[in-house]
């Protein structure tokens, strides 16, 4: 599309088609994902948007990331969903009310959830206070901080079930990728009645074609393990006894040691000392290399800790340590090798967009949320690791990919990998904000 051409009219246009998607998403102190989907502040929403507001409301950038940090827990943990109290009930499913977390210790004022998401926040807040560096900015950063650094204490600690020096998720939303194929065989093994999962309404296949979602078996599964995590009181002593689901994911602990690095950059502005972050990102490196990476087979994969071994699926998730700027120079050439293959076609020119899973599958769903579809924030981060390690070439073809997407379709949630179409939300909050990125 003409928006790859550098400025220009459509630039222009993808430009303040972003910023009105961004303002229309703007709720008195942070950015919802979907006004209709997804009405109430998520977490790892809130750190990619905050990279877009940079660029265009500095001031609201921070109050994003402040407003979302206000819920953390006293042990450190971000929630996934801060929930608006100003909303009605029913909005979204699952509600305050099914989480429950006003009956666990250590909550917040503020409803939310108990899970957390892949964080990428400190990441994000670095490249936030780069892009728009101002004393207001410095001094969120250092309000932000000892909270980044607790957010990083709980991931490292309470969540290292398998010992390894890894965060493990505990649920399919930690991960972002809800019903990504890469959960399918630890999911099998969670026992859950669809029955059950009936009685309950769900709210997001009011909003998108129920073929466009997770299904109702995933749904029962996804809503027996929140219930037994938030019976335990969202404590995570003895998950390894008594947790259903217990999964080391190669994005989620990339993004936990991109968060390393990024500290180490913060802490001289804030005054505090930047070895410990650098230790703890060497230390995540290894151990990702070390626990979830398959030389068979050079891809990055999931561990599930139930059985032991890493699921064999191939999805996009396995690109992610790209993010990384100490990977060691064998997994970047494998991981380079891997999104380049016809499984996901990243090129200099790309013919089609980067799918969230391996299109050669034989069960790739093109039109299936996190089974197939293109994501912005994906391309995102993969193109940023391209950046670190010397892949301009290839980073520039996945930019103009991503850039065609939004001009043919809009801010849309997420897009259809072989035509481009416009998926999920219309009107979605991160596809706006990392727009804005890539054109400024
Ligand atoms: C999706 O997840 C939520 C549950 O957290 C849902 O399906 O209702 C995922 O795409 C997740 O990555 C994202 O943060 C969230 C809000 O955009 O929606």
């Amino acid at each position: 599309a003409g928006a790859a051409e550098g400025p220009g009219a459509d630039t222009e246009r993808l430009w303040r088609l972003a910023v009105a998607t961004l303002d229309g998403n703007w709720e008195h102190d942070h950015t919802v994902p979907s006004r209709t989907l997804y009405p109430h502040q998520w977490s790892w929403d809130s750190a990619f948007i905050a990279v877009g507001l940079a660029h265009v409301r500095p001031d609201r950038a921070w109050r994003e990331l402040e407003s979302l940090f206000r819920a953390q827990w006293a042990d450190g943990r971000v929630p996934h969903i801060v929930f608006n109290p100003r909303l009605p009930v029913g909005a979204y499913f699952p509600g305050p009310e099914f989480w429950a977390s006003d009956r666990a210790d250590g909550a917040p004022a503020a409803a939310t959830s108990g899970l957390v998401q892949p964080p990428v926040h400190a990441l994000t807040a670095w490249l936030a206070y780069r892009r728009a560096p101002s004393d207001a900015a410095r001094a969120a950063l250092a309000r932000l901080y000892p909270r980044l650094v607790a957010q990083q204490r709980y991931l490292a600690t309470r969540r290292d079930v398998g010992g390894g020096g890894l965060a493990c998720v505990v649920h399919p939303w930690e991960s972002g990728l809800d019903n990504s194929p890469a959960w399918d065989g630890p999911m099998a093994a969670v026992p859950a009645d669809v029955a059950v999962m009936r009685a309950y309404r769900r709210h997001d296949t009011r909003h998108a074609p129920a073929a466009h979602r997770p299904t109702d078996l995933d749904y029962a599964r996804y809503v027996a393990i929140v219930a037994g995590y938030r019976d335990g009181g969202y404590r995570d002593d003895d998950l390894g006894r008594r947790h259903p689901f217990l999964v080391e994911c190669p994005l989620f602990n990339a993004a936990a040691g991109a968060a390393e690095h990024a500290l180490a950059r913060i802490a001289p502005l804030v005054g505090a000392d930047p070895g410990p972050h650098r230790e703890r990102a060497a230390g995540i490196t290894e151990a990702l290399v070390r626990r979830l990476y398959d030389p068979r087979t050079g891809t990055f994969r999931p561990r599930d800790l139930r059985t032991g071994r890493l699921v064999p699926a191939r999805t996009v998730l396995g690109l992610a340590p790209l993010i990384l700027p100490d990977l060691p120079a064998p997994q970047v050439a494998a991981v380079v090798t891997e999104a380049c293959s016809a499984r996901f076609g990243v090129a200099r020119q790309m013919d089609r967009p980067l799918p969230s899973y391996d299109r050669t599958a034989p069960d790739f769903e093109p039109l299936r949320y996190w089974r197939g579809p293109s994501w912005m924030n994906i391309n995102w981060l993969v193109r940023r690791g391209l950046l670190a390690h010397g892949r301009a070439d290839l980073a520039d073809g996945l930019r103009r990919s991503m850039l065609g997407l939004v001009a043919g379709a809009g801010c849309h949630e997420y897009f259809h990998p072989d035509t481009g179409a416009g998926l999920g939300s219309p009107a979605f909050g991160w596809t706006a904000a990392l727009v804005l990125d890539l054109l400024a």
